[in-house]
């Protein structure tokens, strides 16, 4: 009699209310399946340039061309029609439209596929690429066409301080403060798509746990920090990421029963 194979485990039933707010934190892995390219995969972009030389305020000083040259090929990258949110954008951004307890979508990447797929509870906490700012007086305006050095700022007309809206390595990134909030007061931390190398995304699983939440990381393989979550599940983002948010349906549907 051939055996049967064991069928899926059941996941454990999730440990919280669908009153407690949540907090997902992506990265580059939620966006490869739309076809954009890691960072530290063995085929992403520090495999191909040295993160020194394009993604610090030093190498845009020492070479603005070519830190100008690396930003524009992403963004045109970007704008090609055949990038589009996938399974897994979606799903988060159907997850804050019936999540009683709110939902705040923390991102690394600098493209806007959360938004595009209608995520609107969201912050871009290393910038965005479709955003450029001026280093002379600070404003940041729309900007999805290639950007030089002689480009002149839209608010104060001056050349020579347009840089891409990115937080380089060495910068503070955007919105700690609102970040921290979120991540102590949330019951539920979902991590997605981020090899927990760049700090201090790679520190926000702690401070969920410090604030009592469940943790859970969603990942192609590991993580860095993949021991410190309660919960970790492997796969690709666009099958992974639609199956916990069925999990989170089931417990609002249970709530509302
Ligand atoms: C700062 C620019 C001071 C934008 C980027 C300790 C504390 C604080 C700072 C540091 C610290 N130790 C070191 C530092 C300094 C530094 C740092 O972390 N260095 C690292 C290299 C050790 N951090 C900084 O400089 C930060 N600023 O510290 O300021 C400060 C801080 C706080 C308070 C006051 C002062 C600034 C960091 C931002 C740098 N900018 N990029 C751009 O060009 O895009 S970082 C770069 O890495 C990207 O932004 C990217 O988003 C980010 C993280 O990478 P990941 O998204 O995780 O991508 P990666 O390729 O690594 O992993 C992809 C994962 O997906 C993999 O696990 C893979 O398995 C998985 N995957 C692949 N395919 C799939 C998949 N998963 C699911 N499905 C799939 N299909």
């Amino acid at each position: 009699m051939p055996t049967r194979p064991p069928p899926n485990p059941t996941p454990p039933a999730l440990p919280i209310r669908s009153t407690d707010p949540i907090v997902v934190l992506t990265g580059a892995g939620i966006s490869r399946e739309s076809g954009l390219e890691t960072f530290r995969d063995p085929d992403g972009i520090w495999a191909r340039v040295r993160l020194e030389d394009v993604a610090t305020p030093e190498g845009f000083a020492r070479d603005p061309a070519q830190v100008h040259a690396f930003y524009n090929a992403r963004r045109r990258g970007l704008l090609d029609p055949a990038i589009r949110p996938n399974a897994a954008h979606a799903a988060l951004a159907a997850l804050e439209g019936f999540w009683p307890g709110g939902v705040l979508v923390v991102t690394q990447n600098v493209d806007d596929l959360h938004a595009r797929a209608g995520s609107r509870s969201l912050i871009h906490m290393h910038g965005e690429l479709l955003k450029v700012r001026c280093a002379d007086c600070g404003a940041t305006t729309d900007g999805r066409a290639d950007l030089s050095a002689a480009d002149a700022c839209a608010a104060c007309g001056r050349t020579g301080g347009m840089r891409p809206h990115v937080v380089w390595f060495g910068e503070v990134p955007l919105e700690l403060d609102r970040i921290g909030a979120a991540l102590a007061d949330c019951g539920l931390f979902v991590s997605i798509g981020t090899s927990g190398n760049v700090w201090p995304a790679a520190g926000f699983v702690r401070e969920a746990r410090a604030g009592g939440a469940h943790t859970v990381e969603l990942n192609l393989e590991p993580s860095e920090g993949a021991s410190l979550f309660a919960e970790r599940i492997h796969g690709p983002a666009t099958a992974v990421v639609p199956a916990f948010v069925g999990r989170l349906r089931a417990v609002a549907a249970e709530a509302t029963a």
